[in-house]
């Protein structure tokens, strides 16, 4: 039999959970509900850096027909991956020590299906490899030789991806012979994107061919769902780009998420995230992290730990570079 004390916890638990889900119901209202709708920006899509520019234009062309964000999410950031002056994301992405170009990337869409690969090597868009992991496995993550397997068996094409400009900064970097990996002005170019929908759907989107001359079969935040990347469509959708270790520290997209499901703007969120990576780390040199958000409104915002992040963002009105603020001037 239970006790009293049993059953006062079960019934404290069950309360918990009734307010809960009231709550969850409450919100969905809130957003579906005809109170908000009018004042819903849609369709939008924001993506990390200025080459986000491009990219939201390959999303647009399918947002605006009324295409779903996870069409819209993978188009765009392939336009960067297929970049190859592009020396952080795909094809011309800087190598790691030992000169091997490895990528990361994932998808996540608006019923937190995900799918992610990670040290992928020879495939030039690893973001369509981490989609066809969501949708035709029971996996989420694939990684190395097993993921490039896959992605031959699904179709993918192998290609060289290390450029002769990517190939010449790797062989001027080897004779420094510094084994000091870093997040500077010239890589930290990594592609977050993240859309909404006609229908009020949110998906988002994150690939790099992740930190320059990296040791050897070092996975960053990017492929990682709740470091580099995270969405939940009763909430909002956010993504990061800079030191990944630091990103993974603190649950960097999650975390973003959680705060503006409490109440939080996209901007509140990213500069709150943003003071936890300050918190936990004494020594800042090098250490640049951005994060970008965009909620069920259709309201983004970015914050960075260095100056100098920005991001694109695409409404029916204009595609635009938005500089974010920051905690320190680089
Ligand atoms: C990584 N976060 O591999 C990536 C690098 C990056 O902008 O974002 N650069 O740590």
């Amino acid at each position: 039999m239970k006790s009293r004390r049993d059953f006062i916890k079960l019934t404290a638990l069950g309360s918990a959970a009734v307010l809960t889900s009231s709550c969850l119901t409450s919100e969905k209202e809130n957003v579906e509900g005809s109170k908000y709708q009018k004042d819903i920006k849609k369709p939008i899509v924001v993506s990390t850096w200025n080459h986000g520019i491009e990219a939201n234009k390959a999303s647009w062309d399918i947002l605006s027909k009324g295409g779903s964000s996870l069409d819209a999410v993978e188009a765009g950031v392939k336009v960067t991956e297929s970049d190859s002056n592009n020396s952080s994301v795909g094809l011309g992405g800087l190598p790691d020590k030992e000169g091997k170009v490895t990528l990361d990337a994932c998808i996540m869409d608006h019923e937190n299906n995900c799918g992610a690969v990670a040290f992928l090597q020879d495939i030039e868009n690893p973001i369509s490899v981490a989609r066809k992991v969501m949708e035709d496995t029971q996996h989420v993550m694939l990684v190395g030789a097993g993921a490039k397997q896959f992605a031959i068996e699904k179709g993918f094409k192998e290609i060289n991806l290390l450029t002769e400009d990517s190939k010449k900064k790797w062989e001027d970097w080897k004779v420094k012979s510094m084994y000091k990996p870093v997040i500077n002005s010239e890589n930290h170019d990594t592609i977050g994107l993240l859309a909404l929908d006609e229908k009020g759907n949110l998906s988002g989107a994150c690939t790099t061919s992740g930190m320059a001359y990296k040791l050897h079969g070092r996975i960053g935040d990017s492929p990682i769902i709740g470091a580099g990347l995270f969405v939940d469509n009763e909430v909002g959708a956010a993504c990061a780009t800079g030191m990944g270790e630091a990103i993974i520290r603190v649950a960097g997209s999650a975390i973003v998420v959680e705060l503006m499901r409490n109440g939080m703007s996209p901007n509140e969120a990213c500069k709150e995230a943003v003071n936890r990576v300050v918190k936990k780390h004494k020594d800042l040199t090098n250490l640049q992290v951005g994060f970008l958000a965009l909620n069920k409104f259709g309201e983004a915002g970015g914050y960075s730990v260095f100056s100098g992040f920005n991001y694109a963002i695409h409404s029916s009105k204009k595609n635009e570079m938005i500089d974010t603020k920051f905690y320190r001037e680089w």
